[in-house]
């Protein structure tokens, strides 16, 4: 890792790790988690601390505390605006941190003291072991949610679960995790726009645009303790807000999407074009030459997204399994298309060509989702 210019008293160069705390109404929590925070400091060579406090105008006097520990800590700052949303007050905090500081990694934690400070020496070891984006997990081994109620785990696990296999990052056990070690490097190449502006929805667009950006992750166990007071700002919106976003991840890189769309027009043409080139020049019957030609239209499908769209991604399995896997998942589309249309056609008495279109379009979406997640997966190194 690069390491700033600046140099502690001993003449040696330090790395700057800057903290964003994001707060709202934690006027309970927020002093302590600063003070604990500052005392890692000790801890860790080669880093210099910086907090960086992010409050929503919060009505309790949070930012009276803060500022009062600003007269105090050199390394203390706060920036404050109206509440949208966690993901806003992080958008806000990763801009200003970036312009304002020269970090080389940026700390995700909550203020509310659920973030246990004793690991940042741990997430260091990890940046400095080259990973650049350091996830306490409540996922892995040794790590846990002793407060949650049966619920919040469901919901959590779940939600963890689209999160993974629809937005590529099914290496990573806990995407929704606030407590985090990032490479600023790689948050500065991130499109900040595209991420959302709430809680859990923004966490989990945060690692996958990390990931796609090609941050190396890795999960270290932490155990996500009761607050130590005031309550859970993240509402039932957010977790809507979360479901909603999970199509969104998957179509993240859109580009692959259009070419993918485009391969699939072409392949209705081959489809189509072959159909009639082998009924009326080749004589073939009807009930055979379609056959043929779906598998035309499947093979040049598979060679121009392996060969064009998906041309980019390094991908571990070999071409002839790849070759194996499209066709699986062209099968799934049908039964999916069909099973759509039935259920519409027949339960719903929909028109049939509006149930078969509405089959198509979600066979359509599925077939993408999951030959770009698992067809063509990206190999991370
Ligand atoms: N600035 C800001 N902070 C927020 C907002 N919503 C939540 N937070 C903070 O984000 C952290 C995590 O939120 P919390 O309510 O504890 O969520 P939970 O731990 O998932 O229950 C806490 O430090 C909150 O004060 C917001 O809209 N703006
Ligand atoms: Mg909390």
């Amino acid at each position: 890792m690069d390491l700033n210019n600046e140099q502690d008293f001993t003449g040696q160069a330090f790395a700057e790790a800057c903290f964003i705390l994001p707060t709202y109404n934690e006027q309970a929590c927020i002093q302590h988690t600063i003070e604990a925070i500052f005392e890692q400091q000790s801890r860790v060579s080669g880093y210099k601390f910086r907090i960086l406090v992010v409050d929503d105008n919060s009505s309790d006097g949070t930012q009276k505390i803060v500022n009062g520990l600003i007269e105090q800590y050199e390394c203390l700052h706060m920036i404050t605006g109206e509440k949208v949303g966690l993901g806003d007050a992080y958008k806000r905090g990763f801009g200003h941190a970036l312009s304002h500081f020269k970090p080389d990694v940026i700390f995700q934690m909550d203020s509310d003291g659920q973030h246990d400070p004793n690991l940042i020496p741990d997430f260091i070891e990890q940046i400095q072991q080259g990973y650049s984006l350091v996830v306490g997990s409540r996922f892995v081994k040794g790590g846990s949610t002793p407060e949650f109620s049966l619920r919040r785990k469901v919901i959590s696990k779940v939600g963890n679960l689209l999160v993974r296999y629809v937005g590529g990052v099914s290496h990573i056990k806990d995407c929704t995790s606030g407590y985090r070690c990032i490479s600023a490097a790689y948050i500065a190449k991130c499109d900040l726009g595209f991420l959302s502006t709430r809680g859990y929805s923004f966490q989990s667009s945060l690692i996958c645009e990390l990931v796609a950006q090609g941050a190396k992750s890795k999960e270290i166990p932490i155990v996500f303790t009761a607050r130590n007071a005031g309550v859970s700002k993240l509402s039932l919106r957010d977790q809507v807000e979360f479901l909603l976003n999970i199509p969104k991840l998957g179509f993240h890189s859109h580009k692959d999407f259009v070419k993918y769309s485009i391969v699939g027009s072409s392949g209705v043409l081959i489809n189509l074009g072959g159909y009639v080139f082998l009924t009326r020049h080749l004589g073939i019957a009807p009930e055979v030459a379609p056959i043929l030609s779906i598998e035309a239209s499947l093979l040049s499908n598979f060679l121009f997204n392996n060969f064009w769209t998906f041309k980019y991604r390094i991908i571990k399995s070999g071409f002839s399994s790849r070759l194996f896997q499209f066709h699986l998942v062209a099968g799934l589309s049908g039964i999916i298309n069909y099973a759509i249309f039935f259920a519409a056609y027949t339960s719903l008495m929909m028109n049939d060509i509006f149930a078969n279109l509405l089959g198509i379009g979600v066979a359509a979406i599925a077939n993408y989702l999951i030959n770009s997640n698992w067809t063509w997966k990206k190999h991370l190194k």
